[in-house]
């Protein structure tokens, strides 16, 4: 049977921090789900089709790798897709409390499910799609955390307020 994880997110938008997690995901996994939550509480910036797509730009040709939205509890989309383990992505001693209980809650909606941490670059330890786009808002350069076509998708949507 493949070894298939989700790796779940508002993704709003990618950044190079995400990037580097769904590609060394995709080095120990053969199939990476990028699980697009909707219906959060964050109120997301990008549409979850933008957002798709600026995902797909980044990974034109990997077949292993599948970009889909999920509304609901993320346990029960993970068992949906026949996913064994939910992969995150660790930085600062900041998301460790968040994600503990993000991963013990998920254990206890379901204990077949695993998650997984991998540990950020460290040339990605600062990076956040939040900051990401406050700094965009307000016109500062945000290339060194994410791709060219995130940037231009960043100053298009900045260009219409
Ligand atoms: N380096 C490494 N990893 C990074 C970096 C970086 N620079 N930036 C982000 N990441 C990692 C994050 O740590 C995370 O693992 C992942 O990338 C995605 O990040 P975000 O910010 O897009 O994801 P979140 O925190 O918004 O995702 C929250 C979920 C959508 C997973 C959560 O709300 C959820 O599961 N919702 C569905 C409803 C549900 O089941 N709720 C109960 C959960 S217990």
């Amino acid at each position: 049977m493949p070894r298939k994880a989700i790796y779940p997110g508002s993704f709003d938008p990618l950044t190079y921090g995400h990037i580097s997690i769904i590609e060394r995901g995709l080095k120990i996994f053969d199939e990476v789900i990028v699980g697009i939550a909707i219906n959060i509480r964050k109120t997301p910036l990008f549409t979850s089709e933008e957002r798709i797509e600026l995902i797909r730009q980044s990974f034109p040709d990997e077949t292993r790798l599948k970009i889909e939205t999920f509304e609901g509890l993320l346990v029960d989309y993970a068992a949906e897709r026949g996913c064994e383990v939910i992969l995150r992505g660790l930085r600062a001693v900041s998301d460790f409390e968040y994600e503990l209980q993000m991963a013990n809650m998920n254990r206890k909606l379901n204990e077949e499910i695993e998650t997984v941490f991998l540990m950020t670059e460290e040339s990605h330890f600062y990076v956040s799609s939040g900051l990401v786009k406050e700094v965009a808002r307000f016109g500062g350069s945000v290339r060194e955390q994410v791709p060219p076509h995130v940037q231009e998708a960043l100053k298009a949507k900045f260009a219409q307020d």
